[in-house]
């Protein structure tokens, strides 16, 4: 059974759904970030950069245990493992790994700043930041809802990859961060369809229902 090391975040919901959405047992780990667990030795010996995700596989390649730490590593761990959610041929797993790339360097840091520039005090450190990140963000959400307008999942055509989980775990905070610069996810209709159709979909709804914190 697959250890999950995990809390109740975006990057944390992206292992989750992906677990549940392939079908594979694990048991949760929760590692409160809000008191500083994720800097004990016993985390960081398997995630030296003390962020959650991370993962301990019993069974790894050639039999023995092994551990992954960053999620878009942990994804392509699993969909590597079970050989599902990478897309079906050659060109597929390209554009999964491209729209998997897309989302750890863009839409995951930039709305994550956002979430912080929101925590600030009024003035013009808030200001800026709100600013840069924000306008970043409304960008990283054109970009993708433009992709979402002539087909059902981000990167594959029978079904969803671990490039519709790691967005969809941003998108998840989608009140906060479009919400808290004044605009929300209706003014992105495509990834608004693609949200609600992967929100209704029975695994993913578990993997974002589990207790993590
Ligand atoms: N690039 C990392 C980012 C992980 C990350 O930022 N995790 C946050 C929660 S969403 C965290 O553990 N923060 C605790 C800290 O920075 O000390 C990944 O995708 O796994």
């Amino acid at each position: 059974m697959i250890e999950l090391y995990t809390y109740d975040t975006p990057n944390g919901r992206k292992i989750s759904v992906a677990l549940e959405e392939m079908g594979l047992p694990y048991t949760v780990h929760v590692v409160d970030i809000t008191r500083q667990q994720q800097f004990e030795p016993s985390f960081l010996a398997i995630s030296p950069n003390n962020k959650i995700p991370a993962i301990v596989d019993p069974d790894g390649p050639g039999g023995g245990p092994i551990s992954v730490f960053e999620s878009g590593a942990i994804l392509i761990y699993l969909a590597e493992k079970t050989g599902k959610c990478m897309g079906a041929n050659a060109r597929e797993r390209v554009a999964v790994l491209e729209w998997l790339m897309w989302q750890m360097g863009g839409l995951g840091p930039f709305p994550g700043q956002v979430h912080q520039f929101l925590l600030q005090p009024e003035g013009p450190a808030r200001e800026f930041g709100l600013t840069r990140y924000g306008n970043e963000t409304k960008r990283l959400y054109g970009v993708l809802d433009k992709r979402l307008s002539d087909r059902t999942f981000v990167a594959t055509a029978d079904g969803p990859s671990i490039a519709d989980f790691a967005i969809l775990g941003w998108v998840w905070r989608h009140e906060r961060h479009l919400g808290g610069i004044g605009t929300s996810l209706d003014a992105y209709p495509n990834v608004s369809r693609w949200y609600q159709a992967m929100m209704a979909r029975p695994a993913t709804a578990k993997g974002m229902g589990v207790a993590l914190k």
